[in-house]
């Protein structure tokens, strides 16, 4: 062997170990298929014992959260329904359907984000009524579409941030694409389901009103205001407040077929890529512009950013989706666990929290599908062991307050449930869902394509 390949053999080896990640045929899936299902049981077991009838499991003083307190509208387990089905924990299953048929109130007197409710309830409901064919998800669907409607009712159409479920009254109207443009799979498919336009049209009405107030070189800014279509910030990326705004016009094609959706897509995509995109050390990233100059005004990316591979791929795109997944892999074995933001170009940490989100694991989950490159299975696999080591309690799962200290918060977002478990479950046991055959809202709640 020569010397130049024992150097090579050795760095690769150094490489290996400081990155510690799996190789390909130290990856057992179905082992760890059940080693997820086994956690996501654990996380469970947690809320039902000392969070359960409220939104979520405070797992560090084992106390229970309500979004809006004493008015409970069981986030958690409405979010991890289908996870359950998916994993075939059909009792369960079973008993989470009925607690949520029984217990859950959409009509009840509390003020919620449009975006928030459509995404985890009304997306869930609607899944979960696909899955179990069960008529009373449904009837609850529709009365919560019924209920967000009056938001809508602004000079543009683009709804108001929050809304009242009992009195309709409406607040914030400073709003962002993302809880305006972020509606249409779940207010869609509520409108074939009950062979009612209503909702489909009032939310594309709002998504094409978004879209109409592009800047002249096609992006969108980070705040507007509903009443007047003024833009408030001109910050445009794809990180919170802009991210799934993209992700809906694509998926909207594909799920519905509608072609304008397709087309706003490929424009914003054009736009993304020319003004957003950036390179650093040789890794693509997309950082944040001016909307209407399309300079540079920061140079960050973070963990919400980290759904982008996922769409990449599913708009066609697999060379930036893996060169933006592999940059997000970077972001994560940084500390060992990804944070929130940070700055590409000097690779330190702008925010550094980790909220257990699952977008970098879901565009794993979609790379491999699209690729088969167990590539994405040793990160899913290496991105699952830091997620045990360092966010596991007794009780459950918690949020990281900073991932270079490892300092544990107290909170377990309904999320981790319907999101992360699910597409690291996914990820190592395919089977488990036709693909093909759903599109994902983005809570991971899977809408079927089929009508
Ligand atoms: C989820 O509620 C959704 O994925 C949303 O699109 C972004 N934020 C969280 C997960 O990070």
């Amino acid at each position: 062997m020569s010397r130049m390949h024992l150097l090579c053999l050795a760095s690769t080896a150094i490489a290996a170990a400081v990155v510690a990640t799996p190789r390909a045929q130290d990856v057992n899936r179905a082992a760890l298929a059940a080693r997820v299902k086994a956690e996501f049981l654990h996380a469970w077991t947690g809320y039902k014992t000392y969070a359960s009838g409220h939104d979520e499991l405070e797992p560090i003083s084992k106390t229970a959260r309500d979004w809006d307190p004493g008015k409970p509208l069981l986030m958690t387990p409405v979010d991890a329904l289908d996870t359950m089905i998916l994993m075939k924990l059909d009792d369960e299953a079973d008993a989470a359907r009925r607690d949520i048929v029984e217990h859950l109130d959409v009509r009840q007197d509390t003020s919620v984000s449009v975006f928030e409710i459509t995404i985890r309830l009304l997306g869930s409901l609607l899944a979960n009524y696909q899955l179990t064919h069960d008529q009373a998800l449904l009837d609850k669907a529709r009365s919560l579409g019924d209920a967000l409607l009056p938001a809508f009712s602004t000079r543009t159409g683009m709804p108001y941030r929050f809304i009242n479920l009992k009195t309709g009254a409406t607040r914030d109207v400073v709003s962002n694409p993302a809880e305006i443009g972020t509606l249409i799979l779940e207010f869609g498919t509520l409108s074939r389901l009950t062979d009612t336009p209503v909702y489909y049209d009032t939310a594309k009405r709002a998504l094409s009103a978004l879209f109409a107030r592009r800047s002249k070189i096609g992006l969108v800014g980070e705040n507007i205001d509903v009443e007047t279509g003024e833009w408030t910030n001109p910050a445009s990326h794809i990180g919170g407040a802009i991210d799934s705004y993209y992700e809906y016009l694509l998926k909207c094609d594909r799920l519905f077929g509608d072609k304008e959706c397709g087309s706003m897509w490929r424009s914003s995509i054009a736009a993304l890529n020319k003004y957003v995109a950036d390179q650093s050390n040789g890794h693509l990233w997309y950082g944040t512009v001016d909307m209407n100059t399309g300079r540079r005004t920061a140079t960050t990316f973070g963990s919400l950013q980290a759904f982008f591979p996922a769409v990449l791929v599913l708009g066609g795109d697999i060379g930036r989706a893996r060169r933006l997944e592999d940059s997000a892999f970077s972001m994560w074995t940084l500390h060992g666990v990804e944070p929130e933001e940070i700055d590409y170009r000097s690779m330190t940490v702008t925010e550094a929290g980790y909220q257990l989100r699952p977008e970098i694991v879901e565009s794993a989950y979609y790379l491999y599908h699209y690729t088969q490159d167990p590539r994405y299975l040793e990160m899913g696999q290496r991105m699952f062991e830091d997620l045990v080591k360092y966010c596991r309690t007794d009780v459950g799962y918690t949020v990281l307050r900073n991932v270079v200290t490892k300092e544990q918060g107290d909170r377990m977002h309904s999320f981790l449930l319907a999101e992360t478990f699910k597409y690291f479950y996914l990820l190592f046991q395919p089977d488990a869902l036709d693909f093909d055959s759903v599109v994902f809202n983005t809570e991971a709640h899977p809408l079927r394509r089929v009508h």
